[in-house]
């Protein structure tokens, strides 16, 4: 048994949604698991004996222009580090949790081993941005072990920052007990679509990197050619302009916009296609969410994409930005009902098989014994 601590952002994100659910899963292998985050993790849903919560509070002192969070942070890792006695120091996204970790590890007596794992924005935005990118390399060079969700964020990661140390790969992974095909159909009556039409689904928090307009663009081709609809999950930045779009195009009728969903397997089990096609995406956890309920995904070449969908496989990868192609290849999918039932099959398989949440957990357990042996 261990004791791990995992700091990590608990209201957003596909990052904080893996250092939750690996918290759980260490839990129920028997560590026990002290989360250091500003709020409880919304996927900690249920009460577990071996899980423990530490909330950091910020000052607000009327001299602070911004409020210390960083300092904050830092100070309450070092204090449950001390207290709890942590072996190790799991932090998800690097800004600025994987320097928050090395400074509250100096500031203590204990040894604890510090594991950042990146996640995407955290090299590929925020690892470009001058004002950043010095400390963000420092905590990458400090930390005791590193991990990339993909092959291509550790390129990235090595090339963008010049880093030269090594880091492991390790990928993301879904709840297998959640993400299956629900049988349930009656969804799609409640959401009046009709038996015939075909379902295609976005998943996103609607930034500028996800384009969410090309997936509006392929919709109104494909239902030139298929009686479909298009259900839009999620908000953001990009939401206002989207809804436009959506009505210069004349595609009300055909378009949902759903917002912010929580549990979107029962919409993913009525989804017959999943489109994800932004210029950057570390990995896409929402592929995996898609593919564990068999839905096809078709998805852009674009950072860790093609490490998910296998082309011609599971489904296709497209140029970014080349909404023809998206759309033949969408249309071909639709309509071919033994091509969909190869590629959904298998979808389901690739996930079982290569990012089973059981493999991925062993994973992270072996780092954690080799960084403890070091
Ligand atoms: O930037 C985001 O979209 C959110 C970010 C996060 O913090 O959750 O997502 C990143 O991490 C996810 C979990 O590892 C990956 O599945 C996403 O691909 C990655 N996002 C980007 O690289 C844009």
């Amino acid at each position: 048994m261990k004791k791990i601590g995992i700091t990590c952002y608990p209201t957003v994100g596909g990052s904080g949604v893996i250092a939750t659910e690996l918290g759980k899963l260490l839990a129920e292998e028997g560590h026990e698991i002290h989360f250091i985050t500003s709020q409880v993790p919304f996927r900690l849903n249920r009460i577990y004996s071996n899980i423990f919560y530490h909330e950091v509070e910020v000052t607000n002192y009327p001299v602070f222009s911004h409020p210390p969070y960083d300092l904050a942070l830092a100070n309450k890792m070092a204090e449950v580090i001390n207290r709890e006695k942590l072996d190790i120091l799991h932090v998800h996204y690097a800004m600025p949790h994987a320097i928050c970790a090395i400074l509250a590890k100096q500031m203590v007596e204990h040894d604890v081993k510090i594991i950042t794992t990146l996640h995407g924005t955290d090299i590929t935005v925020l690892g470009i941005d001058p004002s950043m990118k010095n400390i963000i390399k420092f905590g990458i060079e400090q930390s005791d072990r590193v991990t990339a969700v993909s092959r291509s964020l550790a390129e990235q990661t090595k090339e963008m920052l010049s880093v030269e140390r090594e880091m492991d790969v390790l990928y993301n992974f879904v709840d297998e007990r959640e993400y299956y095909r629900h049988s349930d159909q009656d969804l799609k009556k409640q959401y009046h679509i009709a038996d015939e039409e075909k379902v295609i689904i976005h998943i996103s928090n609607f930034r500028k990197v996800k384009r969410v307009q090309d997936v509006v663009y392929a919709f109104s081709k494909i239902v030139k050619e298929v009686p479909a609809k298009l259900m839009l999950v999620g908000d953001g930045p990009e939401f206002s302009t989207t809804y436009q779009l959506v009505k210069d195009l004349n595609l009300q009728d055909h378009v949902l916009f759903l917002g912010k969903q929580e549990n979107v397997s029962e919409l993913l089990s009525i989804s017959d296609l999943k489109l994800l096609l932004s210029e950057k995406e570390s990995f896409g956890l929402v592929l995996l969410e898609a593919m564990a309920c068999g839905v096809p995904c078709i998805g852009t070449e674009a950072g860790g994409i093609p490490e998910v969908i296998l082309h011609g496989e599971t489904g296709y990868i497209s140029e970014v930005g080349d909404v023809e192609d998206i759309s033949e290849k969408s249309i071909e999918i639709l309509t071919d009902q033994a091509l969909w039932e190869r590629f959904s099959r298998k979808s389901e398989e690739r996930v079982k098989e290569e990012f089973h949440s059981q493999r991925i957990l062993k994973k992270y357990e072996a780092l954690y014994d080799k960084v403890l042996e070091s």
